[in-house]
C-alpha cells in the first residue's frame, strides 16, 4: 500500500540530526481520550474556551473541577497508543530530538519519551489558588461530596496545574520549545487543530528557520496551507509506518563499518 507520506519526508528524517515534534489532543484520541474540538465528547456542549479559563472556574468551580476529575479518571485508565510509542522510538534514533506537547495527559512520558516539553501543564497535578500548596488526592476527594475541593491549609480553591486561556505558558517550557523549533531540520505537527496560540505558531517558526514541516492529522489543520507536507491519517497508524520507513532509510545510508551516522539505534 502506498504510504501516506512522501519519500522526501522519510529521507529528511533519516538524515536529520535535529528534529522537533509538536503534538495535540489528536495523538491521544486513539487512547480513548476525547479531543477538544472534534464532535462526540460528553463535554461537547461546552467549548474549551468556556471551561478552560479562570473566570469559568471562579464562577463555577465544581463544574470545572468535575471536568478535570472526569478527565483524570480517563487518563488513569488510558494507555499510550502506537502513535506515542512511535515518537518514543524516533527519539532514540535522532541525536537532538524535542517532543513538545500541548497535552496534559502524560501519555508521552508513559510511552517512554524523555524530556517532554509540556506547554499547557499536566492535569495530574493540582494546587491551591491562594497559597499555591500542591494538592493531594485526598484534598480532591471533597468534590465527591458535592462541594468544591478546597485547600486544607487556607481554604482556597484547588485548581489543576494546567494553562487556561488568557494565562501565560510556563516560560522555561515555551523558551525550550521555541529554541527547538528554530534549530530543527524537520518539524512534525501531529494531531493538533493549530488554532490555539502561541503553540500553533511553533511549526511556522520552524519553517521560517528552514525546517521541513509536515503535519499528521485526520483532516488538514488551520496551518495546513503553510506547511511543506500534509499527511492525512490517524497518528496511531501513520507514525509507526513513518518511523519504520525512516529506520529502513537510515540503514541504507549506514556505512558497512557499522558506524551509525552518529545515530542511536532504537
Ligand atoms: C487526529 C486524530 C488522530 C483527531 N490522529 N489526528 C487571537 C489570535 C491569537 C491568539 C489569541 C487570540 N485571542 C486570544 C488568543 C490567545 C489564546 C488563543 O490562542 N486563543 C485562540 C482560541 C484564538 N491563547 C491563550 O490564551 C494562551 N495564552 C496566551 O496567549 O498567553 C498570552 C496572554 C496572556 C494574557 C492575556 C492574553 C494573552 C493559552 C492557551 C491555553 C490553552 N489551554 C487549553 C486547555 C489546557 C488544559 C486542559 O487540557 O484542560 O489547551 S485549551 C485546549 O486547546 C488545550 C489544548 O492543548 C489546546 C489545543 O487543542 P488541540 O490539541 O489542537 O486539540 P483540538 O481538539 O483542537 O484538535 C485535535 C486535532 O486532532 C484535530 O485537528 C483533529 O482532526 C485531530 N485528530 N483524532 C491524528 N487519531
Ligand atoms: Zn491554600
Amino acid at each position: 500500500m502506498t504510504p501516506p507520506f512522501s519519500d522526501i519526508l522519510v529521507r529528511r528524517l533519516a538524515r536529520a540530526r535535529r528534529v522537533a515534534v509538536l503534538t495535540g489532543a489528536g495523538i491521544s484520541a486513539e487512547s480513548g481520550i476525547a479531543t477538544f474540538r472534534d464532535p462526540g465528547g460528553i463535554w461537547e456542549k461546552f467549548s474549551p474556551e468556556e471551561l478552560a479559563n479562570v473566570r469559568a472556574f471562579l464562577r463555577n468551580p465544581e463544574l470545572v473541577q468535575g471536568w478535570y476529575a472526569h478527565r483524570r479518571r480517563l487518563v488513569e485508565q488510558a494507555v499510550p497508543n502506537p502513535g506515542h510509542e512511535a515518537l518514543a522510538a524516533l527519539e532514540r534514533m535522532v541525536p537532538d530530538f524535542t517532543l513538545i506537547t500541548q497535552n496534559v495527559d502524560g501519555l508521552h512520558q508513559r510511552a517512554g519519551s524523555r524530556g517532554v516539553v509540556e506547554l499547557h501543564g499536566n492535569l495530574t497535578r493540582s494546587y491551591c489558588i491562594d497559597c499555591r500548596r500542591l494538592a493531594t488526592a485526598e484534598d480532591l476527594d471533597a468534590l465527591a461530596e458535592g462541594v468544591p475541593a478546597r485547600c486544607p491549609d487556607c481554604g482556597g480553591l484547588i485548581r489543576p496545574d494546567v494553562v487556561w486561556f488568557g494565562e501565560y505558558l510556563p516560560v522555561a517550557a515555551f523558551e525550550a520549545a521555541e529554541a527547538a523549533a528554530r534549530r530543527a531540520e524537520v518539524f512534525l505537527s501531529i494531531g493538533t487543530s493549530a488554532v490555539v496560540y502561541p503553540a500553533a505558531g511553533l511549526p511556522l517558526l520552524a519553517r521560517e528557520h528552514g525546517a521541513y514541516v509536515a503535519e499528521v492529522n485526520l483532516t488538514p489543520s488551520a496551518i495546513a496551507g503553510y506547511v511543506d507536507e500534509v499527511v492525512e491519517g490517524a497518528a496511531g497508524a501513520v507514525l509507526p509506518r513513518l518511523v519504520q520507513a525512516v529506520r529502513a532509510a537510515s540503514r541504507e545510508t549506514t556505512p558497512a563499518s557499522g558506524v551509525q551516522n552518529g545515530r542511536k539505534e532504537a
